[in-house]
C-alpha cells in the first residue's frame, strides 16, 4: 500500500476541514476551542483508504494569525487540496497558502471548489476561471478543478476519484533513506509516557530503533509505534505516525524537535541557502534582515546574510547564509519559507544548499561559486563537491553522512563509482578517510616540495621527522599515511622509522667532510667497547665542534654510530658485545652486571647504560637486578 500526505490549503472558512470530515468521516478539530469557535486553530489529521492508498489527512488553519501553525503541517505532504470557496474566491490566506505551497515545492495536487451548493452554475463557472488564472503558471496549471459540496455530497466521489489518480501518479519513496521525522505534537499516555507525533518524511522506524532528537542531542528508543491510530512494529515514510519514546519527559520536547537515528546527524546554526523573494513583495531585502525561518515544523528567527549582493528584490533569487538565533537540524535539499519578523506574512523561502556551512564574509566570491555548482549538483557530485571542499583536510565517511543526508547505502556505492574513476581516494582505515584526487595530487607535490626545500637546505640530514611534515601541512594522520603509501609505491619517497626523505637523495659530502668522517669513524672503532663522549670527541680529534657535529650526527642518522646516553658506540662495536651476549646464553639465559662486565671487560660506567640500551633493543630484559637474555 502507497502512503500518501494529502494537505489542505486555503483561506479561512472555505471549508478545508468540513472536506475532510466528508472525505474521511473523520473530524481533525480536535480542540475544544477550535469546536467553540467553529475554527481551526492548529493542525488535525485524518485518514482514508481509498484503492491501493492510505492517504494520511493533515487539515492545516486558514485564519491568518495561524499561518505558523498551517507551516508546521505544510512541510511533509505530498499533494495538496487547495480549497476555495466558490463563494469567495481568491482570498488572502488563499494566495499566502499557495505561495507557501509553490516555495515548498509541493508536487502535485489539485483545486476544491467547496460551498458549491451555495451558489449557481454561472457564479461556479466565473469562479473556475477565477481558479485558472489563479493557478497559471504553477504546478497546478494543468491539475482538476472539483466542485464540491459538503452539505449535498455533490462532487466528493469525484475527488476521491481524482485523489486516486494523482497519488497513482506521485513517485514512490525511497524506504532505504534515513528516517526523520519532525515532531509536530508531544503528549503523555497514562502507562506509556511520552508520544510524539509527526509525519515520517523519510526512512522507516520500528520498534526498539535507538534515535536522537535534534537540536538537543536527547537519545531515546522506539518503545512503540502507532500509524493512523493502530499499532505496528514498523512506520514507512509518507505515514503520519505516532511513536511512543522511552525515557523522555514531555518537558524535554516540543514541536520543532527532530526525531533521527541515533547519533548520526549534527544540529547546526548556519544554513547556506538559495532565496527568493516573492514577486509580490513591497520591499526588497536588504543585509541581516531578521526573519522567521520555518522549516519542517520548527519556527526560528534568523538573519539573513545575502552573499554576492547587497539586496534581493522581489521575485528574484540570490545564494544566502541564514544565522540562526538557535540551533536546528537541516539537510542539503530541504525546503523552507521565510516570513517577515512583523507584520508576520510570508515573503519568500527556497532551499538548503549546505546545511553545515562555514560563516561566510558578506562579499566572499568563493562561497558563491561553490554554491552554484552544488545547487545544480547531482548526489553523485555533491559527494564529489563536498569532499573538494574540504581540500587537503579530506573528511572521514561518517562527516560525508553527516553533510549529505544519504542512506549508507546509497553514499557507499556513490563513493565506489567516485572512486572507480579515480576521482576521488578512499583510506581503509575504520574512519574510511575521504579526500579528493584533485586536494592528493596537491598534497602530494606539496610533500615533494617541502623534502626538496629541506634536502637543499640540510644535504647532510638524511630527511625530515614524518609527524612534523604533517603538522605543517595541516594533513589529518589518516590522510597522510594514505599520501606515504601511494608515494612510496610511486618511488618517490622513502620513509624510514619517523624520517621521511625523497627516494633521490644521497648525502654527499665535500672531500674534507669525507675526511672528517673517516677520522670519527677510525676513532670510534679504536675506542671498541671504551665508547667516548661527544666532548671527548672534540677533544682528541680538535676538529671545530659545529663541522664535527654534523658529520657526528650524520653517522648516527646512517646507524653507523650507536649513541648510548652519553657515549657513541661504532656499529661494530655493539655488534660484537651483542655476539657475547648470546654465546652466553647458550651457558644461562640470566645475565647480571658483573657476568656482563666479564664478558665485555666494560667498567660500570658503560655497563649500565649499554645494557640499559639493550633492554630497549629487546635483546635483554630486566627481571629484579638481574637480566634475561632473550
Ligand atoms: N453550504 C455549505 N457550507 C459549507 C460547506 N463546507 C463548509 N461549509 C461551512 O463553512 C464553514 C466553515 O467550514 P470549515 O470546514 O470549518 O472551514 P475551514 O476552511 O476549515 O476553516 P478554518 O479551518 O478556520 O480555516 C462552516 O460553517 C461549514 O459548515 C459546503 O459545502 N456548503
Ligand atoms: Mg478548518
Amino acid at each position: 500500500m502507497k502512503n500518501i500526505i494529502i494537505g489542505t490549503a486555503g483561506h479561512i472558512d472555505h471549508g478545508k476541514t468540513s472536506l475532510v470530515k466528508a472525505l474521511t468521516g473523520i473530524d481533525a478539530d480536535r480542540l475544544k476551542e477550535e469546536k467553540q469557535r467553529g475554527i481551526t486553530i492548529d493542525i488535525g489529521f485524518a485518514d482514508l483508504v481509498l484503492d491501493d492508498f492510505r492517504f494520511g489527512f493533515v487539515d492545516v488553519p486558514g485564519h491568518e494569525r495561524f499561518v505558523k501553525n498551517m507551516l508546521a503541517g505544510a512541510h511533509g505532504i505530498d499533494l495538496v487540496m487547495l480549497v476555495i470557496a466558490a463563494d469567495e474566491a481568491v482570498m488572502p490566506q488563499t494566495r499566502e497558502h499557495f505561495d507557501i505551497c509553490r516555495l515548498l515545492q509541493v508536487k502535485t495536487g489539485l483545486t476544491v471548489l467547496t460551498k458549491a451548493d451555495l451558489v449557481d452554475e454561472e457564479l461556479l463557472e466565473l469562479a473556475r476561471e477565477e481558479v485558472k488564472d489563479f493557478v497559471a503558471g504553477s504546478f497546478l496549471a494543468n491539475a482538476p478543478i472539483v466542485a464540491v459540496s459538503t452539505k449535498t455530497g455533490q462532487g466528493i466521489e469525484e475527488l476521491k476519484k481524482e485523489l486516486v489518480k494523482l497519488a497513482s501518479q506521485t513517485l514512490p519513496k525511497t524506504l532505504t533513506a534515513v528516517a526523520r521525522l519532525p515532531i509536530d505534537r508531544a503528549f503523555t499516555i497514562k502507562g506509556f509516557g511520552t508520544v510524539i507525533t509527526g509525519t515520517l518524511t523519510s526512512g522507516q522506524l520500528q520498534v526498539g530503533d535507538e534515535l536522537t532528537i535534534l537540536p538537543n542531542k536527547i537519545n531515546t528508543k522506539v518503545r512503540g509505534l502507532q500509524v493512523h491510530n493502530s499499532a505496528t512494529e514498523k512506520a514507512f515514510a509518507g505515514q503520519r505516525t505516532a511513536v511512543n519514546l522511552q525515557g523522555i519527559s514531555l518537558e524535554e520536547i516540543e514541536r520543532g524537535q527532530v526525531l533521527l537515528p541515533a547519533k548520526r546527524f549534527d544540529a547546526t546554526s548556519m544554513l547556506d541557502v538559495e532565496l527568493e523573494l516573492l514577486p509580490n513583495v513591497s520591499r526588497p531585502l536588504v543585509q541581516r534582515t531578521r526573519v522567521r525561518l520555518h522549516h519542517d515544523t520548527s519556527e526560528i528567527m534568523a538573519r539573513v546574510i545575502l552573499l554576492g549582493g547587497k539586496e534581493l528584490l522581489a521575485g528574484e533569487k540570490i545564494f544566502a547564509q541564514l544565522r540562526l538565533e538557535s540551533p536546528t537540524f537541516a539537510l542539503p535539499g530541504d525546503r523552507f519559507i521565510i516570513r517577515s519578523y512583523s507584520p508576520q506574512i510570508t515573503i519568500g523561502g527556497g532551499r538548503v544548499i549546505d546545511a553545515l556551512p562555514v560563516k561566510h564574509r558578506l562579499k566572499d566570491v568563493k562561497a558563491v561559486d561553490w554554491l552554484a555548482k552544488l545547487v545544480k549538483a547531482d548526489e553523485l557530485t555533491q559527494v564529489l563537491l563536498f569532499v573538494e571542499m574540504l581540500g587537503i583536510k579530506g573528511l572521514p565517511l561518517s562527516e560525508l553522512a553527516k553533510r549529505t543526508g544519504f542512506a549508507d547505502e546509497l553514499l557507499n556505492k556513490l563513493i565506489a563509482q567516485l572512486v572507480k574513476t579515480g576521482q576521488l581516494i578512499k583510506s581503509d582505515s575504520q574512519t574510511q578517510h575521504l579526500l579528493s584526487k584533485t586536494s592528493y595530487e596537491e598534497s602530494k607535490t606539496e610533500i615533494i616540495k617541502r623534502l626538496k626545500d629541506f634536502h637543499k637546505r640540510e644535504p647532510l640530514q638524511v630527511g625530515v621527522n614524518r609527524e612534523e611534515i604533517r603538522e605543517k601541512l595541516g594533513l589529518a594522520t589518516e590522510v597522510f599515511k594514505m599520501l606515504l603509501e601511494q608515494l612510496a609505491i610511486e618511488k618517490l619517497v622513502v620513509s624510514e622509522r619517523d624520517i621521511l626523505r625523497l627516494a633521490t637523495h644521497t648525502i654527499a659530502l665535500s672531500a674534507d667532510d669525507d675526511k672528517t668522517k673517516g677520522l670519527i669513524e677510525t676513532k670510534c672503532k679504536t675506542a671498541n667497547f671504551q665508547a667516548l663522549t661527544y666532548d671527548e670527541l672534540v677533544k682528541d680529534l680538535r676538529i671545530d665542534s659545529n663541522k664535527l657535529r654534523k658529520i657526528y650526527q650524520l653517522l648516527i642518522n646512517e646507524q653507523k654510530l650507536i649513541k648510548v646516553a652519553d657515549f657513541v658506540f661504532h656499529r661494530e662495536a655493539i655488534n660484537e658485545i651483542v655476539k657475547r651476549i648470546k654465546l652466553q646464553k647458550d651457558k644461562s639465559s640470566k645475565l647480571d652486571v658483573a657476568t656482563f662486565k666479564d664478558l665485555t671487560g666494560l667498567s660500570r660506567k658503560h655497563a649500565i647504560p649499554l645494557l640499559e640500551y639493550f633492554d630497549l633493543q629487546k635483546i635483554t630484559r630486566r627481571v629484579g637486578n638481574d637480566r634475561e637474555i632473550l
